[in-house]
C-alpha cells in the first residue's frame, strides 16, 4: 500500500486529493496546522480514513515529524496562504509560508532521507499560473519566462524554482504542477468564483440584495478542482520529477461567470445586483491569463474534463443546497 502525505489538507483541494488516493488504496496522512484548527473537523468528517498529524509549514522541525510519523511515498504540499489580494498586506507572512515553506519541506525530505528514513519520496509543489502575471507569451507554457505581479506570486517562483533546484542538486523526484485557476463548491468563499456562486444563490432564496466585487474584466482560465488534483497524481507515477502547465485553455471573464451563474437561477438582468468596490481592485493585476497543458496532455495522458459551464452550474446549485439547508427550507 503506497503512503502519501498532504500538506494543506484542510484546503480545497487537499479533501479532493485526499478522497482521490484513497480511492487508489493509498494510505492518506494530512498535515493540519495550530492548536485548534476549526477545519480539523471538516477534515474527519469529509475523509474520515485520513490520519490527521499537526505541524506547520514555517516550523521545519515540525515537517520532520510529521514526514517520520507518516513514512510517505509521495508527499503534497499544497499548502500556501493562497489569496493573492491578501498578499500585498501580508507579503512577509505569504513569503515565509507560500515561499520559505517550500524550501523547509523540501529540506526536511532529504534530511530525512539522508538519515535513513526512505530513499525516493516523491514530492508535489502546487505552483501557480501567478507566476506568469505580467504575461510575456499567450497561452502560458512550461518555458514561458515568470514575471509575477504580487507577494503571492513572487513567493511561489521562489517554490517553484527551489522544487526545480532541488531536483538538479540532489536528483530527488520533485515536480512543480503549474496550476491555472481551478473552482469547485469547496472553494474558499474569498475567491471570486464562489464568492458569486454564494451570493446568486442568496438572492435567488431572498437572503441577500446585492453583491460587490472588483474588477468584472479580469480574465481567468478556470477548470474544476477534481480533475486538477488528479494531474497532481499523475506527475509523481512518471519516472522523473518535471514541470507540469495544467490548464483549460480557454479564458473567459468574471461578467461571463456572472451571466451563467445568474442565468442558471432564472436571472438576466444581473446589473441590478451587481456594484463595483474599490476595496476590491488589487494594486496590481495579471494580464491575459491562459495555459497551454499540452506537455501534460502527451506525458501525463491529462485532460480536463468539466467545462467552464457545468462548473458554474455545480457551483451554484452546490451553494442553492447550501444556503437553502442553513435558512431552513
Ligand atoms: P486553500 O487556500 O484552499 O488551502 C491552503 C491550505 O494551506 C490550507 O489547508 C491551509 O490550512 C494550508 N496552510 C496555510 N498556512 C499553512 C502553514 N503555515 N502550514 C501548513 N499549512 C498551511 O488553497 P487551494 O486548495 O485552492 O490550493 C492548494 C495549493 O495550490 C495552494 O498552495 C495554492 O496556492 C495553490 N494553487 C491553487 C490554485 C487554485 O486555483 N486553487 C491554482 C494554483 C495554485 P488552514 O486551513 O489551516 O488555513
Ligand atoms: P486569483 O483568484 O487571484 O486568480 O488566485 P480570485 O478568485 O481571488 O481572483 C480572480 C480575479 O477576480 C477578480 N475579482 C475579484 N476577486 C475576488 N477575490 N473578490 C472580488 O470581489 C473580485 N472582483 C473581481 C480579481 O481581481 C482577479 O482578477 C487564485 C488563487 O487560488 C491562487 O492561490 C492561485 O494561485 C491562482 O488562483 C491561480
Amino acid at each position: 500500500m503506497s503512503r502519501a502525505l498532504i500538506i494543506g489538507i484542510t484546503g480545497q483541494d487537499g479533501l479532493y486529493l485526499a478522497e482521490l488516493l484513497l480511492s487508489k488504496g493509498y494510505e492518506v496522512f494530512g498535515l493540519v496546522r495550530g492548536q485548534n484548527n476549526p477545519k480539523r473537523a471538516l477534515v474527519e468528517e469529509t475523509v474520515p480514513d485520513v490520519k490527521v498529524l499537526t505541524g506547520d509549514l514555517t516550523d521545519q522541525s515540525s515537517l520532520l515529524r510529521a514526514l517520520e510519523a507518516a513514512q510517505p511515498d509521495e508527499v503534497y504540499n499544497l499548502g500556501a496562504i493562497s489569496y493573492v489580494a491578501y498578499s500585498w498586506e501580508n507579503a512577509k507572512v505569504t513569503s515565509d509560508v507560500t515561499g520559505m515553506g517550500v524550501l523547509n519541506i523540501l529540506e526536511a525530505i532529504r534530511l530525512y532521507c539522508n538519515g535513513g528514513g526512505a530513499s525516493g519520496v516523491r514530492f508535489y509543489q502546487a505552483s501557480s499560473s501567478e507566476m506568469f502575471g505580467k504575461v510575456q507569451e499567450v497561452p502560458q507554457r512550461e518555458s514561458t519566462l515568470l514575471w509575477p505581479r504580487s507577494p503571492y506570486g513572487v513567493s511561489k517562483v521562489y517554490g517553484h524554482y527551489m522544487t526545480i533546484n532541488y531536483r538538479e542538486s540532489y536528483g530527488m523526484h520533485a515536480s512543480s504542477g503549474i496550476l491555472f485557476n481551478h473552482e469547485s463548491p469547496r472553494r474558499g468563499p474569498e475567491f471570486v468564483t464562489r464568492k458569486i456562486s454564494r451570493a446568486v444563490a442568496r438572492i435567488k432564496l431572498g437572503l441577500q440584495d446585492q453583491i460587490a466585487l472588483g474588477n468584472l474584466d479580469a480574465k481567468r482560465d478556470w477548470g474544476y478542482a477534481g480533475d486538477y488534483v488528479d494531474a497532481m497524481w499523475r506527475m509523481l507515477q512518471q519516472p522523473a520529477g518535471d514541470d507540469y502547465v495544467i490548464a483549460t485553455g480557454e479564458t473567459h471573464s468574471i461578467r461571463e461567470y456572472l451571466d451563467l451563474a445568474f442565468a442558471h437561477v432564472g436571472i438576466s438582468d444581473w446589473d441590478r445586483y451587481v456594484y463595483q468596490d474599490p476595496q476590491f481592485f488589487r494594486p496590481a493585476e495579471v494580464d491575459l491569463l491562459i495555459g497551454d497543458a499540452s506537455k501534460a496532455n502527451d506525458v501525463l495522458g491529462w485532460k480536463p474534463q468539466v467545462s467552464f459551464p457545468q462548473l458554474v452550474s455545480m457551483m451554484v446549485e452546490s451553494d442553492l443546497a447550501e444556503q437553502s439547508r442553513l435558512a431552513g427550507r
